[in-house]
């Protein structure tokens, strides 16, 4: 196999991605490297696997190429499970994190369980195959404050115990140890490898 399609508009989750699959030593393209566009899919499924398989379904169809997507999000106990699979459309698409992430710490404030949890599901579609799909999860809390700024999203807020860190404050290297994607992208290089 020569190449990857990534059913991804999301930069930073690309940025992650392209260090992630770098050992399969293949072209990896996201949707703007392949259409010259960004492709709206609507994200009406329940779960995270769901809206995997719709994304990587729906480019699968329109290239014939082999797809990957990843759909993700963080899930918070004390809030019942959200932003989980609302994650990028919590307050509004386009409102800025700094919001999203103030408005999630305003709404922390006076729970004392602050367990959390990336999740990255993860869908392949080879053409004329049954689609594979798989889910790994990143265990953290709740910061009490927004730090550090590497990273996207939520990661300035998601403290990680074991490094004393939020993810924000992790190097790419650190977060591509531990992370929900990296757990989750090491299972697809396996499936890949042998395509
Ligand atoms: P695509 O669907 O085009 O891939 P998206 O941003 O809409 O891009 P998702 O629907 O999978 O992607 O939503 C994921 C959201 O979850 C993302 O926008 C972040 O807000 C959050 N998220 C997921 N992984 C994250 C990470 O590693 N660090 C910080 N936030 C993350």
């Amino acid at each position: 196999m020569k190449e990857l399609i990534i059913a991804t508009t999301n930069n930073g989750k690309m940025k992650e991605m392209r260090t992630l699959l770098a050992p399969l030593n293949i072209e990896v393209k996201s949707i703007l490297d392949e259409f010259k566009e960004n492709i709206e899919i609507e994200e009406n499924g329940k779960t995270f696997k769901e809206n995997a398989l719709i994304k990587a379904q729906t480019i699968a169809d329109k290239t014939g190429k082999v797809t990957l997507a990843d759909d993700s999000g963080l899930v918070i106990d004390a809030l019942d499970g959200r932003p989980g699979v609302e994650s990028a459309r919590f307050l509004g698409h386009d409102t800025s994190y700094i919001i999203k992430n103030n408005h999630i710490l305003e709404l922390m404030k006076d729970k004392e369980n602050r367990s959390a949890r990336f999740v990255c599901a993860i869908a392949i579609v080879i053409p004329n195959q049954e689609p594979i799909l798989f889910e790994e999860t990143f265990e953290g809390e709740i910061a009490k404050e927004i730090l550090g700024e590497n990273g996207f999203g939520y990661d300035p807020i998601f403290y990680f115990p074991p490094l004393e860190k939020t993810s924000a404050e992790m190097s790419m290297e650190e977060k591509n140890q531990y992370s929900h994607r990296a757990k989750a992208v090491k299972k697809a290089i396996d499936i890949i490898k042998e395509l």
